[in-house]
């Protein structure tokens, strides 16, 4: 306990460092900012309408419209950071994890262009560590982790404009302890629609009925002498080894929302023929290949970024580590689909697989047995 004490202590410290090396920045950024403000009429945003969103865990995702209603809006969330023990495989395997509002993924937040997001982010005091957050989403202050950063005990609320339409990862990022806190599962993502909705590039609108997200994840779980995963009273306790592991680059674990099989069998996702369906599928620390295992992309951009038109037809798509990437796909058969990182390893003997249970009649056009295997 005392050299988990020392350890948030020299984090306090470098965080003051690093708030102290960037006060010049931002008043950099605030002169910069003054001779904007004579360009471009600011907005008054006391005047403009506020909600409240309560999010939801994923892979399901708060209620929304897809095209804004109205001028653009304080979109109102809270993110509530936990410190937990979590199991990530069927063998028990624990991984003290840190996480926004209690899940790995953290939620999917949704806005549209142009809307103010205003986050609440609450360090309660039975945590240990301190956190931030960056927004991949925001302008300047390090994606918002320089002006976010608490410590138990503490809460920060901070806004931003949603100036990029796109899927955008967010992320824990506390000064000299990034990488721990991202690969112990403090990351989500935030998806900012277009005002006028998703379109096909080349005008054409295309809802979704259904938006689910994924979160890969990769996990680096130390073994002791005879290879058996270690555990640890907490996250502190754990730094030393999983750094060694984490330094090796090589994941003990990789996979989506948080566990093995969090969204195999009676988990999976769930969808009918003829249904369109939106995935939202983030890595905000490796790179990743997501595939639809018998079925494509109809529309995908798989760097997540909406002002871009949409690849089409994909079978796999490819998201750098640090990105969100969005899939559009209308299910044209039934039965139950394999959604995996397709460097198979991974998805096989890591963990990085979902399914999708497909309901609705076969198409024997798109696809029939002429001859089931048998002998000659
Ligand atoms: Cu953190």
């Amino acid at each position: 306990m005392s050299e988990l004490f020392q350890m948030t202590r020299r984090s306090m410290l470098a965080g003051a460092a690093i708030a102290g090396a960037l006060t010049p920045l931002v008043g950099a950024v605030s002169a910069h900012a003054e001779e904007a403000v004579a360009k471009i009429p600011p907005v008054d945003v006391a005047s403009l309408p506020r909600v409240k969103v309560d999010l939801v865990k994923p892979p399901f995702v708060h209620a929304h419209t897809q095209k804004a209603e109205g001028g653009p809006k304080v979109v109102e969330f809270t993110l509530t950071i936990e410190e937990k023990k979590i199991v990530v495989d069927d063998q028990g395997t624990e991984v003290n994890a840190m996480t926004f509002n209690g899940s790995v993924p953290g939620p999917l937040m949704v806005v549209h262009q142009d809307d103010y997001v205003e986050v609440t982010l609450i360090n309660p005091e039975t945590n240990q560590l301190q956190h931030n957050i960056d927004f991949h989403s925001a302008t300047g202050a390090l994606g918002g982790g320089a002006l976010t950063v608490v410590n138990p005990g503490e809460s920060t609320v901070l806004r931003f404009k949603a100036t990029k339409a796109g899927v955008f990862v967010y992320h824990c990022a506390p000064p000299g302890m990034v990488p721990w806190h991202v690969t112990s599962g403090m990351n989500g993502a935030i998806m900012v629609l277009p005002r006028e909705g998703l379109t096909d590039g080349k005008g054409k609108s295309i809802a979704y009925d259904k938006v689910y997200y994924v979160g890969e994840q990769d996990f680096y779980v130390p073994r002791d002498e005879q290879g058996n995963f270690k555990k640890y009273e907490s996250a502190g306790d754990a730094y030393a080894d999983t750094l060694e592991v984490m330094r090796t680059l090589t994941p003990t674990h990789i996979v989506f929302n948080g566990a093995v099989g969090a969204l195999t069998g009676d988990n999976a996702l769930k969808a009918a023929v003829g249904e369109k369906v939106l995935i939202v599928h983030s890595q905000a620390n490796r790179d990743t290949r997501p595939h639809l295992i018998g079925g494509h992309g109809d529309y995908v951009w798989a760097t997540g970024k909406f002002r871009n038109p949409p690849d089409v037809d994909q079978e796999t798509w490819f998201i750098p580590g640090g990105t969100a990437g969005a899939a559009f796909y209308t299910f044209e058969q039934p039965g139950i689909y394999a959604y995996v990182n397709h460097n198979l390893i991974e998805a096989f003997e890591l963990g990085a697989a979902a399914h999708f249970a497909v309901t609705g009649d076969w198409n024997d056009d798109l696809m029939t047995s002429v001859r089931a295997p048998s002998g000659t």
